[in-house]
């Protein structure tokens, strides 16, 4: 089913499918898989995530930790806690715990899917702008929305979309995290493809750029310096560099993932006259298909990467599996 008359400028809707649900993870075929594992020479493992509970920035305050709980049985709800399974087995001589957790799903390492973003859009032509998401979703009818705060999911473009793709392919890290003018920060073309040359970084299709900022180092160091002088004081992607938003276009890459908040800067709230907010979200999320990975932590493997002056390694990193889930936490996985 066409599902739109108009499609955004620079977009790339319809190009996988009138019905395609993944954007540009259609590009991370067998044969870039093959050349991804070939990446992980030595074995060496690396966990890219944070710990889902780090205490994080004031930013979105309404993303909260998250609460673990005994799961409990029976009418007076009995938390299942240091359970003997003698309760139920006589005899038996087995302890069980049994949890369960209240998850916001974007708090700390995430995806964002592509049922995350959206743009007021006239897509279907009549005169009035809907709200539409990539390939044409649209929040009216691809989305169940309860009014009282009850169940809601994306009917379209869940996250179990991308985690049906299993999330492997080739990691390209890129350190950024001297790149880009103070107080700002800003890396747009200019200064990403400075450091990708100094750092022999090579992007082809079906890559995954890893942007190195530094920001979850400074995280895991002390939160209590991520105050907005720290968040403007580290870099992000410049959403306002056609340049920058050309080449990721071109470049055939499937995903960006950053070790900061947005992936992009921002600076606090601006207003937009009728122009996107957040404009690499709407460019990667909403036109080509491109999932963002946010918070997530390059250190330790960064360094490993340098001293062997490599860029490369394999990326294993899928979301959650949860059916109707607008993103996912993430625990990636690097090998080199
Ligand atoms: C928003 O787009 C509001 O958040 P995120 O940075 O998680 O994509």
């Amino acid at each position: 089913m066409k599902r739109w008359l108009h499609r955004p400028e620079g977009s790339n809707w319809g190009d996988f499918g009138e019905n395609d649900q993944i954007g540009r993870m259609n590009l991370v075929t067998p044969d870039k898989r093959r050349r991804a594992v070939a990446e992980a020479r030595e074995g060496e493992v690396f966990l890219l995530g944070l710990p889902l509970d780090v205490p994080r920035t004031p930013l979105f305050g309404m993303r909260a930790p998250p609460r673990l709980q005994p799961t409990t049985m029976g009418p007076g709800g009995r938390p299942l806690y240091d359970w003997p399974l003698s309760e139920i087995a006589p005899g038996a001589t087995d302890i069980v715990n049994d949890d369960q957790v209240q998850l916001t799903l974007q708090y700390t390492s995430q995806w964002d899917g592509l049922s995350h973003y959206g743009v007021c859009f006239d897509a279907d032509g009549d005169g009035v702008a809907e709200h539409v998401f990539y390939n044409g979703y649209r929040m009216d009818r691809d989305f169940v929305l309860a009014a009282d705060g009850g169940a809601c999911r994306a009917t379209a473009l869940g996250i179990e979309n991308m985690a049906q793709t299993c999330v492997q392919g080739r990691g390209v890290l890129v350190d950024v995290r001297q790149a880009g003018a103070p107080p700002h920060r800003r890396i747009g073309y200019a200064e990403l493809r400075g450091a990708m040359d100094a750092q022999n970084a090579v992007v082809e299709e079906g890559d995954f750029l890893c942007l190195y900022t530094g920001f979850a180092d400074i995280l895991l160091r002390d939160t209590s310096i991520i105050d907005q002088p720290a968040l403007d004081a580290t870099p992000g992607l410049d959403g306002s560099d056609a340049e920058l938003l050309d080449w990721i276009d071109r470049s055939g890459l499937v995903a960006i993932c950053a070790d900061n908040v947005m992936v992009e800067r921002i600076e606090g709230i601006v207003h937009c006259s009728g122009t996107a907010h957040l404009p690499l979200h709407e460019h990667c999320l909403l036109k080509l298909g491109i999932h963002l990975g946010e918070f997530w932590w390059f250190g330790e493997i960064a360094r490993a990467l340098a001293e062997r002056k490599r860029a490369h390694f394999l990326l294993t990193a899928p979301p959650l599996n949860l059916p109707g889930a607008v993103g996912s936490p993430a625990t990636p996985i690097g090998t080199i």
